[in-house]
C-alpha cells in the first residue's frame, strides 16, 4: 500500500494501482519525512489538504520539536485515497525557509525599512482615512488571492465591498478561473461545478480540453492512469497543442493552432448534431437556446473547422465519435481554453455537450470547469474577486439588500451599479491616477500579469499607495510602500474548497516566523484600526478569529448554492472532506450537482443574467426573464473569432505559455525547496523540430523570444509541440537572478487583452518570432 519514501522526481505519479470501471480506487499512501525520521518518531500529525494546486488532497502534516518535518496522505480523504503531488511531497520545506518576511517594513527615503506592526499599520490607516475623506471608496482596490482561506476572503469581502464601500475588488482568481465562474454562470445561471472526482470511476470518455492535467492536478492524473492501467480502460480526448503526457495516452489528440478552440469546439458540436447524437428529451425538458446552436455549428462542418485549428478533418470526426457515443463522459476544461482567445465561448461549448447528452449529475457523466489553485473556490464564493458573497446577482436588488442586512448596513453603501471591477481595469485607474492606493494579498503580479513593463511602471508610481502582504521577498514587495509579512498554511488555521467542492478544514500546526501574522488578523486590525462600524455602531466585520468568522459565513451562505450551513469545524476535523451544499437537506454534503435536472438558474435565484458571448455586453434582467424563465440549463453558442494577434511576417509564431510539474506559479516556495529547484532550476523555450531545424536551433541552444513587448532568453528543448507553435513556462521571475542578466519572465511577452466576457487576460495567444542567442556549447 505504501509508496513510501520514492524519488517523486524522477516519478512524479508514482507506481500504479489499477481498477475496473464502477470500482473503488486503491489506497496509496505516500509520506515524506525529512532527515530520514520514522513516523513513529513524530510528535504530532495535524490535518490539512494540498495548496500547490486545486485538486485537495487531503494530508497530514508532521510535528517534530515544534517545526514541520514532513507530509503523508490522508489515505482515508475521498479527493486523494492517501497520495501526494509532488509539490506538496517537497514544497512543504519552503515554510522554513531562511528569508521568510519577518517583520514589517515601510519605505523611507526610498528604502524598505523594518518596523514594527503599529508603525505599519498606522501607515495604512492614515493614509485609508486620507484618502476616504479627499476622494472616496473608489480610490481603494484590493488585489487578492486564490490561495488565502475561506475565512480570510469573506473578511476581506465585508471590509472591502461592505465598509469601505468599492467596487474595486478582485482575485488573481481572474487571471485563472474567472472563465470557469463565467462558463458556469453562462449555462447554469450559476457559479458551482456540476461534477465530482469519482467520475473517473465510472466514466467510459474523459474528455480534456486545455488542461495538462498530468502535470497540473497530478493526483487526479494517478487517479485516471489507474483507470487506464485497468480493465475498461476509459478513452480519452486530449485538445492541446503540445504533446503533453495527457496526449501521449489520449485515444484522440486534437492540436489546434493556439486561439482556434471555438472553431473546433463548433466543429464537434456539428458531428454531435448531424449524427443524432443528442438526448432530445433532455434538451426540451431541461435546456433553452438549442435551435440557435444547430444553426450555428451547422456553418462548421469538419472540413471548415480543420483549416482554421489546423488539423484534420479526420481527427475531429473520430473525436465527435468518442464524445457522441459515450455512455459516461467526463469533461474537464482549463487554461488552454481559459487562457485563450474567446475564452468563455470555448468553454461554454463544453458545456452544450453535456446538455445536449443530458450527461449531467450522473454517476461518470460529469462536468468541471476547473479551478487551479487551491482555495479559488472561496474566492469566488466569498465575493473577494469579481463575484458577489454567497454567489449572489450584483443587479439583482434583492441580493444586494441581503448583503446589506446580513452586514447590517445600508443598502447604498455596497456598490452595485456594475459587476466588481477586473483587475486589469483596476491597473487601469492606477494607471490614470484615479485608484490610489491598492491592496496586494498573496498574489505576484509583477511577475504574474501580462506586460510585464507595463505593469513595473503602473505599482512603482508614486501617487500610488501599495501594500503588499506576502511571506517572502518578491518582484511585487520590491515595489511596495508598505509591506506586511504573513503567516501561511501550518502557521494558521482556516477551511478551503477545491474544484469539486470539497471542503477541508487546515489546522495551525507550527507558529510563524517572526512577527509574521495570519492574512485573517491582518485585515481584522486594519477594520478596527480604520473603526469600521456597521449600522447600529457595532465592529464591522464582527469576528475575532477563524471559527467565528466561520460562522458569519455559514450565516451569508444559507439557502444560496454554495451552503456551509450544515459543516462545522468539529464535523470537518477527521473527515473524508465534505463537499458542498452541506446543509439540513444534504447533512452529508451533495456529490453531484443538477442530477435531477434543476438547476440555480431562476431569475429571481441565479448569480448572473449572462452576457452575450462575443461582445460580453450583459443581458438585461427582462431579457434573461424571456429569454429564461423557468431557470433551464442555457445552450448558448458562439461564432468564432480569429486571435487578435496572428503570427505575420515579423513574428511567424504563435506564443503559448504554462507550466511544470515541478514549480509552482512564480516559484516563490517551489523555487526555495533543493528538490524541486532542481527538477527546474531555469526558463526553457519548446519548439518542434521543423521549426528548430528552419531556424536553426539545436537543443540546448540559448535561444531570443521576441515579441512587440519585450524579449526573453531561453535554453531550446525541441519537443513535440505543433510546428509553428513556442512554449515558455510563466515561471520564473527575478528574485533568485542576478540584475543584470537578460529578461526571462514570459510575461514580458505576454499581451493586455482580455475575454471580453470573463475579462481573463489572454496568456495564450501572442505572435513571437524566435532567433538562436548562443549555441549550447558556447553557452555551457
Ligand atoms: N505543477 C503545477 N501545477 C499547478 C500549477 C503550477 O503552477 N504548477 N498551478 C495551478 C493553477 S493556479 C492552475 S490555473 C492550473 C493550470 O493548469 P493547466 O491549465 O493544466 O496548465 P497550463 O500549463 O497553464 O495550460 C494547459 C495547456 O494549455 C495548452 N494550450 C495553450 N494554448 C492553447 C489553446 O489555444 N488551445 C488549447 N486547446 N490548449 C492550449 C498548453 O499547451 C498547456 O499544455 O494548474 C494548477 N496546478
Ligand atoms: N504568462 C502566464 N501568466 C500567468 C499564467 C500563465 O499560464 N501564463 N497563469 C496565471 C494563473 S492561472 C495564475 S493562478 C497566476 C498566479 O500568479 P501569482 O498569484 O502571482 O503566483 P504566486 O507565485 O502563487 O503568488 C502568490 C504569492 O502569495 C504568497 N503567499 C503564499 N501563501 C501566502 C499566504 O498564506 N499569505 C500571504 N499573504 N501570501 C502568501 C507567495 O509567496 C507569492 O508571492 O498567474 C497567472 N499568470
Ligand atoms: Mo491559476
Amino acid at each position: 500500500m505504501s509508496n513510501g519514501r520514492r524519488d517523486r522526481i524522477a516519478e512524479p505519479w508514482g507506481t500504479r494501482t489499477p481498477y475496473a470501471k464502477g470500482g473503488q480506487w486503491p489506497k496509496r499512501v505516500d509520506m515524506f519525512l525529512a532527515d530520514e525520521l520514522e513516523p513513529e518518531n513524530v510528535d504530532r500529525w495535524v490535518q490539512s489538504a494540498s495548496v500547490l494546486h486545486s485538486n485537495g488532497d487531503g494530508l497530514d502534516i508532521a510535528v517534530k520539536d515544534g517545526r514541520i518535518v514532513g507530509v503523508r496522505g490522508r489515505d482515508d480523504d475521498r479527493v486523494n485515497h492517501g497520495r501526494l503531488d509532488p509539490k506538496d511531497f517537497y514544497g512543504w520545506q519552503a515554510n522554513a525557509s531562511p528569508d521568510r518576511l519577518r517583520t514589517p517594513m515601510i519605505r523611507v527615503n526610498g528604502e524598505l525599512t523594518e518596523c514594527d506592526w503599529d508603525t505599519a499599520m498606522d501607515q495604512v490607516v492614515r493614509h485609508s482615512k486620507r484618502l476616504l475623506d479627499r476622494y472616496g471608496p473608489s480610490a481603494f482596490g484590493f488585489y487578492t488571492s486564490g490561495q488565502l482561506f475561506l475565512e480570510e476572503y469573506y473578511t476581506l469581502g465585508v471590509i472591502a465591498h461592505g465598509a469601505i464601500g468599492t467596487n474595486h475588488v478582485d482575485g488573481n482568481t481572474r487571471l485563472c478561473t474567472a472563465t470557469a465562474a463565467e462558463a458556469l454562470k453562462e449555462s447554469f445561471g450559476c457559479d458551482g461545478q456540476p461534477g465530482s472526482y469519482t467520475e473517473v470511476d465510472h466514466a467510459d470518455v474523459i474528455a480534456l480540453y486545455g488542461h495538462n492535467v498530468a502535470e497540473t492536478q497530478t493526483v487526479l492524473w494517478m487517479r485516471i492512469l489507474d483507470r487506464l492501467a485497468g480493465p475498461d480502460p476509459p478513452a480519452i480526448l486530449c485538445v492541446d497543442p503540445r504533446r503533453t503526457p495527457v496526449a501521449e495516452h489520449a485515444t484522440v489528440h486534437l492540436a489546434p493552432l493556439p486561439g482556434t478552440n471555438v472553431a473546433l469546439m463548433n466543429g464537434l458540436l456539428h458531428e454531435i448534431v448531424l449524427n443524432g447524437w443528442v438526448d432530445t428529451d433532455y434538451v426540451r425538458t431541461h435546456a433553452v437556446g438549442f435551435e440557435e446552436l444547430r444553426k450555428r455549428v451547422a456553418e462548421f462542418p469538419p472540413e471548415r473547422a480543420a483549416e482554421i485549428c489546423g488539423v484534420s478533418a479526420d481527427d475531429i470526426r473520430s473525436a465527435a465519435r468518442l464524445l457522441g457515443t459515450a455512455e459516461r463522459l467526463l469533461s474537464t476544461v482549463l487554461q488552454g481554453f481559459y487562457q485563450s482567445h474567446q475564452a468563455s465561448a470555448a468553454a461554454v461549448q463544453v458545456n452544450n455537450i453535456h446538455i445536449l447528452r443530458g450527461m449531467l449529475g450522473q454517476p461518470g457523466c460529469g462536468l468541471l470547469q476547473m479551478n487551479g489553485q487551491p482555495t479559488a473556490e472561496n474566492t469566488r464564493e466569498c465575493g473577494a474577486d469579481g463575484d458577489l458573497a454567497g454567489f449572489r446577482n450584483w443587479s439583482n436588488d434583492s441580493h444586494i439588500r441581503e448583503l446589506a442586512d446580513l452586514w447590517n448596513l445600508d443598502m447604498m453603501q455596497i456598490p452595485h451599479y456594475a459587476p466588481p471591477t477586473h483587475v486589469m481595469q483596476m491597473l487601469r485607474y492606477a494607471e490614470q491616477g484615479t485608484l490610489r492606493l491598492l491592496w496586494v494579498s498573496a498574489t505576484n503580479p509583477a511577475v504574474s500579469l501580462p506586460e510585464l513593463r507595463r505593469i513595473r511602471s503602473i505599482l512603482s508610481q508614486q501617487r500610488l499607495f501599495l501594500v503588499v502582504q506576502d511571506i517572502f521577498p518578491t518582484e511585487t514587495t520590491e515595489l511596495a510602500d508598505v509591506v506586511l509579512p504573513a503567516a501561511t498554511w501550518a502557521e494558521k488555521t482556516g477551511t478551503f474548497t477545491n474544484t469539486d467542492r470539497t471542503v477541508h478544514l487546515s489546522e495551525k500546526a507550527v507558529d510563524p516566523p517572526g512577527q509574521a501574522r495570519p492574512d485573517l488578523d491582518i485585515f481584522l486590525d486594519y477594520a478596527r484600526r480604520m473603526g469600521f462600524r456597521d449600522r447600529d455602531g457595532n465592529p464591522l466585520p464582527s469576528w475575532t478569529d477563524p471559527e467565528s468568522a466561520f460562522t458569519a459565513w455559514q450565516r451569508c451562505s444559507a439557502g444560496r448554492p454554495c451552503d456551509y450551513t450544515g459543516l462545522s469545524y468539529d464535523k470537518l476535523r477527521g473527515s473524508r472532506g465534505i463537499q458542498w451544499p452541506c446543509n439540513a437537506e444534504n447533512p452529508e454534503g451533495t456529490e453531484r450537482l443538477y442530477s435531477d435536472g434543476r438547476f440555480w438558474a431562476d431569475p429571481d435565484y441565479c448569480e448572473a443574467y449572462g452576457k452575450d458571448l462575443i461582445t460580453g455586453a450583459p443581458l438585461e434582467p427582462t431579457e434573461y426573464r424571456a429569454m429564461n424563465p423557468h431557470g433551464k440549463a442555457i445552450i448558448k453558442a458562439a461564432e468564432y473569432l480569429p486571435p487578435h494577434e496572428t503570427p505575420n511576417d515579423d513574428y511567424p509564431f504563435a506564443l503559448i505559455t504554462g507550466r511544470t510539474v515541478y514549480q509552482f506559479h512564480t516559484r516563490t516556495k517551489t523555487g526555495r525547496v533543493p528538490e524541486l529547484a532542481a527538477a527546474a532550476p531555469e526558463v526553457w523555450v519548446e519548439v518542434s523540430e521543423a521549426d528548430a531545424r528552419r531556424v536553426g536551433i539545436q537543443e540546448g541552444d540559448l535561444a531570443d523570444i521576441e515579441t512587440p513587448r519585450g524579449r526573453v532568453r531561453a535554453k531550446a528543448r525541441i519537443t513535440g509541440i505543433r510546428t509553428g507553435v513556442l512554449f515558455l513556462p510563466f515561471h520564473y521571475g527575478y528574485w533568485d537572478t542576478e540584475a543584470a542578466e537578460c529578461d526571462r519572465a514570459a510575461n514580458e511577452l505576454t499581451l493586455t487583452d482580455w475575454d471580453p466576457v470573463s475579462k481573463q487576460p489572454i496568456f495564450k495567444t501572442a505572435a513571437a518570432r524566435l532567433a538562436v542567442a548562443s549555441t549550447g556549447a558556447e553557452s555551457s
